[in-house]
């Protein structure tokens, strides 16, 4: 017998300042709620889902953006989300700037049973952009101002009945986050983005972003026989255009749905989590074929040494 997860990836468009929590929780409500109608078992969330993009500007003191933060999950405005799985059967995965009670910032995800229970949450690993005020940008990245580095790794949880890792958006730029869930025997790997197009340091990598964001997730994929579930918030938000072409990626690379519009919108894919095997234990035979002896710097050198 095969074992099936059928997943939504669920893009949203834009998130304006003023729009309120209980809005968005509307719109991700109905988002699940099509995921029901569709026969999802799981639908994935964006990064930073609740809320606009707020390290897109400065503030002098740092908890200038608290109200952004969430200080419970669920917390009264999050809870029907919670409710509303409960209800339909259907899991999620939501992405949400996370304050906690000893005062750090984490870039977080949560991932949620098809009973409403968390299984687990997910912080921030690669943390892009800066930590100062850059006047002279169109608008900032301030991610490295507003948010810690996790120092807790890559979990991969049993659930949904496979082996389900979570990374977010930066993250995925990065082999060693597919292959730190690779080496877990990871099925699925549930990633949520916000990507501006205009990338201030280097603009002429503009008009490369859909392809760039296709090429790591489908390498990573691929090269440790998962599939992948990139879910964007696209679209022009607060003046901002940002990347969508959310896709679900099989473990052979191959891209099996991809988003249309750049909006609020919900792709869906039945996915044979056995189809893995086909490349774990083939090519991709860690076990038999790789070679950490010879992978050292990897884990003990950082920048380059010529
Ligand atoms: N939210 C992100 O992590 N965005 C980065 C941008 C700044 C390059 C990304 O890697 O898409």
């Amino acid at each position: 017998m095969t074992r099936t997860l059928t997943v939504g990836a669920a893009q949203l468009g834009p998130i304006d300042r003023e729009h309120t929590r209980e809005m968005v929780v509307e719109r991700l409500v109905a988002l699940l709620r099509q995921g029901a109608d569709a026969g999802c078992d799981l639908v994935v969330f964006p990064e930073l889902a609740l809320t606009t993009f707020f390290p897109r500007w400065y503030t002098e003191e740092l908890s200038g953006h608290d109200h952004y933060y969430e200080t419970e999950m669920p917390s009264p405005v999050t809870q029907p989300l919670f409710d509303v799985a409960a209800e339909l059967g259907v899991g999620f995965a939501l992405g949400y700037a996370e304050l906690t009670a000893d005062g750090h910032r984490y870039n977080t995800t949560v991932l949620v049973e098809r009973d409403g229970s968390i299984v687990g949450r997910y912080r921030k690993t690669h943390i892009p952009g800066h930590e100062d005020d850059e006047p002279w940008r169109e608008f900032q990245h301030l991610e490295r101002r507003y948010f810690e580095e996790s120092n807790e790794g890559f979990p991969v949880w049993e659930a949904f009945g496979g082996r389900i890792g979570i990374a977010t958006c930066n993250d995925r730029r990065w082999p060693e986050t597919y292959r730190e869930m690779g080496l877990q025997g990871v099925e699925m790997i549930l990633i949520g983005y916000n990507t501006p197009i205009h990338y201030a340091p280097d603009p002429t990598q503009n008009r490369l972003q859909g392809f760039h964001s296709h090429l790591v997730m489908q390498a990573g994929a691929y090269q440790n026989g998962t599939w992948v579930v990139g879910v964007a918030k696209g679209g022009c938000e607060e003046g901002v255009e940002s990347l969508a072409e959310s896709a679900i990626i099989a473990p052979s690379g191959e891209i099996v749905s991809q988003t249309a519009t750049d909006g609020d919108e919900l792709i869906v894919a039945t996915a044979d989590l056995d189809w893995c095997n086909d490349y774990k234990n083939t090519l991709f035979d860690f076990d038999r074929y790789r070679r950490p002896e010879m992978y050292g710097r990897i884990t003990s050198q950082k920048g380059v040494v010529t």
